[in-house]
């Protein structure tokens, strides 16, 4: 028996491949939903000593794992089973790659020959092709020994130039195969210098300040890409020494912290109609900068734009001065040449500033004074504001349409990455897996401040927060609607209109069912007690905050972008 079992040789098998090639690259958490073909992996990895973070709903680990990978710069793995739990983190996927979020979306898939052929395997579909327009990669890996390989490729794929979500297919047979340990731990890769740092051209970095130097209304605008790249002092450093006013995108906010004195945020109109030279670093001209162009900006002003995505550049307006890579090594060549008093920004551009902020800051000061009965988005938020005042580490999820607009205005961030929202899309449904997500990797407390409309897109996540004694509060603005609560049929009839929810509905009842606190709140009192109360419990907590369904406005700040319904004026 003894020579037997010394002769046999050490056998490993997929499953056992995907965790060493995971922890061979320093990643530690999956997030994802059991069931065929990966319950074992999840199983596998947790004794291996992984963290799994099991949830209810693929989209929302997706969000997790993705949201993980902004904050840390490494991706986060979405682990999910064939078909529909597939196509279900597909959504977080692509919301990846719209954001610029690394993530890694393993999904195990059936039997390669059934599906090809269309012979109606179980939860069959041609998983890697469905992926393709979503990710930024898509790869299938067919064999136990390129399992280290594949997952090599998806990790330089996720966080190297512009980041994004990629997808890893993992056949069953794959998984389950079985080969020689010793051949399978020779084909892991350990990936060195995953996300290279892209060094720009000094003839760039040159035009760039030339341009710069001419300019006597210049503005800094600052996007998630800049908080991504954790440059946070050299960006800092660059626009204090050269004193220009700076404008933080909404993930941006607390990069330099939102009391700055450069900060233009309290006066966004008039910097983007009348800035001479904007400097973009990692934020691009999209919709959310009216693609720069038109009524909201000056059409002579001119631009540099820092991204490590050279098809960045021209892509809305053409762009004078391009800087093409990775933001930390670009804003410390500009340092090395930056001098404090080299740019000339006019007095009467920082005054112009000056007198805008204030005049803003005031009338904004006016409206969050009021103290409505019930509660509007500006008094419930001032609340939320104040007692986060002192408490800087404390991370902000926040979305709904409303909820997020005001939300964005009032609530200070005073440093980078603790401000994580609907991004780019504007998508509903991230609330509870950026939470989660962020809880996970910071051990920090959470506080989601959600429209009702958004909760719902991912409140089953509830259990999940309560599963794993999560530090998060969740904020739920009740209006009993999609922008409003006060909707109506037309016809009278006993439907509720298309943006109409429960009216009365008591979301805090929802967290007590898993063992968390509920909180309904409807005046500024209740909501300060309830906010500190629960951030000192560190348990998870729902406050329920009754505001006004008359409070808010169709689309919040972005009506405009609705299509004009050129035969009616229905409301
Ligand atoms: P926002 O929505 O905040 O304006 P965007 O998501 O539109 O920001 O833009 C972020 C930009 O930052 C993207 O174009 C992306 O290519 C870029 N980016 C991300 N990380 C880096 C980095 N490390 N260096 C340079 N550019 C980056
Ligand atoms: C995945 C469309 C944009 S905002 C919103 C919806 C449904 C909800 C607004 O209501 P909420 O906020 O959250 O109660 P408030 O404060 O104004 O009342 N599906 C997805 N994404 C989007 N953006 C939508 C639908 C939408
Ligand atoms: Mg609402």
């Amino acid at each position: 028996m003894a020579s037997e079992s010394q002769s046999a040789a050490v056998m490993t098998d997929g499953f056992h491949l995907v965790v060493d090639a995971l922890k061979l690259n320093g990643i530690n958490t999956i997030y994802g939903v059991a069931g065929i073909p990966i319950t074992d992996l999840a199983r596998l990895a947790q004794a291996e000593g992984m963290r799994y973070i099991g949830f209810r709903h693929e989209q929302s680990a997706g969000n997790a794992a993705a949201i993980s990978g902004y904050l840390t710069q490494k991706p986060g793995i979405c682990l999910t089973v064939s078909a529909p739990g597939f196509l279900n983190g597909m959504v977080a996927l692509a919301n990846a790659t719209t954001n610029g979020f690394p993530m890694i979306q393993i999904s195990g898939s059936s039997n390669r020959a059934i599906v090809d052929l269309q012979q109606g395997d179980y939860e069959e579909l041609d998983q890697m092709n469905a992926a393709k327009p979503y990710a930024k990669a898509a790869f299938r890996v067919n064999r136990p020994e390129d399992i280290g390989i594949g997952i090599a490729r998806a990790i330089r794929a996720a966080v190297s130039g512009r980041p994004g979500g990629v997808y890893l297919d993992l056949t069953a047979e794959a998984l389950s195969a079985v080969i020689d340990a010793e051949t399978g731990k020779q084909s892991l890769v350990h990936v060195v210098d995953p996300a290279p740092r892209r060094i720009p051209a000094p003839e760039a970095v040159e035009r760039a300040l030339d341009l710069l130097a001419t300019a006597k209304r210049p503005l800094i605008i600052l996007g998630k890409g800049a908080a991504y790249a954790q440059a946070d002092q050299d960006i800092r450093s660059l626009i204090e020494t050269t004193g220009i006013p700076f404008l933080p995108m909404s993930m941006a906010k607390g990069l330099l912290p939102d009391d700055h004195p450069q900060s233009a945020a309290a006066a966004r109109s008039l910097v983007l109609a009348q800035a001479d030279v904007v400097m973009l670093i990692g934020a691009r001209l999209n919709w959310l900068l009216a693609h720069g162009k038109g009524a909201q900006w000056s059409p002579t002003a001119q631009f540099i734009q820092v991204d490590i995505e050279p098809t960045e550049m021209d892509s809305n307006r053409a762009i004078a001065a391009p800087v093409v890579g990775d933001i930390a090594s670009v804003v410390s060549a500009f340092l090395a040449y930056v001098k404090p008093g080299a740019t000339k920004v006019s007095t009467e551009w920082l005054t112009a500033i000056a007198e805008r902020r204030k005049h803003n800051t005031e009338k904004m000061a006016v409206q969050l004074a009021a103290n409505p009965s019930p509660m509007n988005f500006s008094s419930a938020l001032r609340v939320i504001r104040d007692v986060l005042a002192d408490k800087p580490d404390i991370y902000v999820v926040n979305e709904g349409a409303n909820t997020l607009d005001f939300g964005r205005n009032i609530i200070d961030m005073r440093k980078p990455r603790m401000r994580l929202d609907s991004g780019t899309w504007g998508v509903m449904g991230i609330g509870m897996g950026y939470a989660i997500g962020a809880a996970v990797v910071s051990h920090q407390p959470v506080v989601a401040i959600e429209g009702d409309s958004a909760f719902g897109f991912s409140g089953m996540e509830l259990e999940t927060i309560c599963r794993y004694e999560l530090p998060v509060v969740i904020v739920v603005f009740n209006n009993g609607g999609i922008y409003k609560g006060n909707g109506v049929n037309p016809t009278g009839g006993s439907d509720p209109s298309p943006t109409t929810l429960m009216q009365g509905a008591r979301y805090e009842k929802l967290i007590e069912a898993f063992g968390g606190v509920g909180y309904s709140v409807s005046d500024p009192q209740a909501l300060t007690l309830a906010l500190n109360d629960s951030l000192a419990s560190g348990k998870p907590t729902l406050i329920d905050c009754i505001i006004d369904p008359k409070a808010g406005t169709e689309s919040g700040h972005i009506q405009n972008l609705n299509p004009k319904n050129a035969l009616s004026s229905m409301k």
